[in-house]
């Protein structure tokens, strides 16, 4: 069901929803309830937002289907606001401070605060989906975020806290002009993290593959490839991959700053 699987229409069984949404705390929202977003900027696109303040979120996630000459010519962010894109699938042509970076499957651009984040379709008339990011950056004296683009084909598969079935990939670089990063973390079948965090950073995550069992404030939940899970500050959280695919996710941590009052 929902627009993303081109299903829509008379339904065909009693509704239901694997949906569960804790303001302040956790969100899953599975692809099947998704509806369409319109937001001024984005021409021939499917926008779907996803966590916002609404939710409990400091941040806005959100999906996005790039059709035929789909675009966001006039700019994504502004002034004191930082935006990061990742392509699922496809090839766009993104631009920040007029240069143009290529970004085909597990390409990402990030745009510092000021920097606008321009987004064309690129893919010989076939649509290309994005997560997309923004937020208000917290700017600390002496240090600036700067432009980041590459592909998490290009960066190194981390040990995740000692376990070889568990990796981590950092997609922004860990320096105090940076006041978030976006991370993608893979479990083969049968990993799992290490213990239940608590911590106080929130996460906004799309699982790119795969199953897993999610523990979200001690309730276990199933989940899988295309759910979008929503983890506020303290929620507690860690995951199992199961089933016979690589279960991954890439997700947002804020970091690199002390609490303000
Ligand atoms: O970086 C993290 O906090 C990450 N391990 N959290 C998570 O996967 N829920
Ligand atoms: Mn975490």
């Amino acid at each position: 069901m929902g627009y993303l699987n081109n299903q829509i229409g008379y339904p065909t069984d009693i509704l239901s929803s694997r949906s569960v949404i804790k303001r302040n705390n956790y969100a899953l929202i599975p692809v099947e309830g998704l509806v369409r977003n319109i937001i001024p900027g984005f021409e021939n696109c499917d926008v779907t937002i996803l966590s916002t303040p609404k939710l409990g979120a400091s941040f806005v996630d959100y999906l996005v289907t790039l059709h035929a000459d789909g675009n966001n010519s006039q700019g994504f962010g502004g002034e004191n606001i930082e935006t990061f894109v990742y392509v699922i699938d496809g090839k766009i042509s993104a631009s920040a401070d007029n240069t143009s970076y290529s970004l085909t499957s597990g390409g990402y651009l990030y745009c510092p605060a000021g920097v606008l984040l321009h987004l064309h379709n690129d893919n010989a008339g076939k649509p290309s989906q994005l997560f997309l990011y923004k937020r208000v950056y917290n700017r600390i004296k002496g240090y600036e975020a700067r432009i980041i683009s590459d592909n998490v084909n290009n960066l190194e598969k981390i040990h995740y806290e000692g376990m070889s079935d568990v990796i981590l990939q950092d997609l922004l670089p860990k320096d105090l002009g940076f006041d978030m990063n976006i991370h993608i973390l893979s479990f083969e079948p049968g990993a799992s993290h290490g213990y239940i965090e608590t911590h106080v950073q929130e996460h906004g995550a799309y699982i790119l593959s795969g199953t897993g069992v999610y523990n979200l404030d001690n309730e276990w939940v199933p989940v899988k490839k295309g759910d979008y899970i929503f983890m506020a500050a303290y929620v507690p959280q860690a995951a199992y991959g199961v089933g016979k695919e690589r279960f991954s996710y890439i997700y947002s941590k804020d970091c690199n700053r002390d609490v303000e009052f």
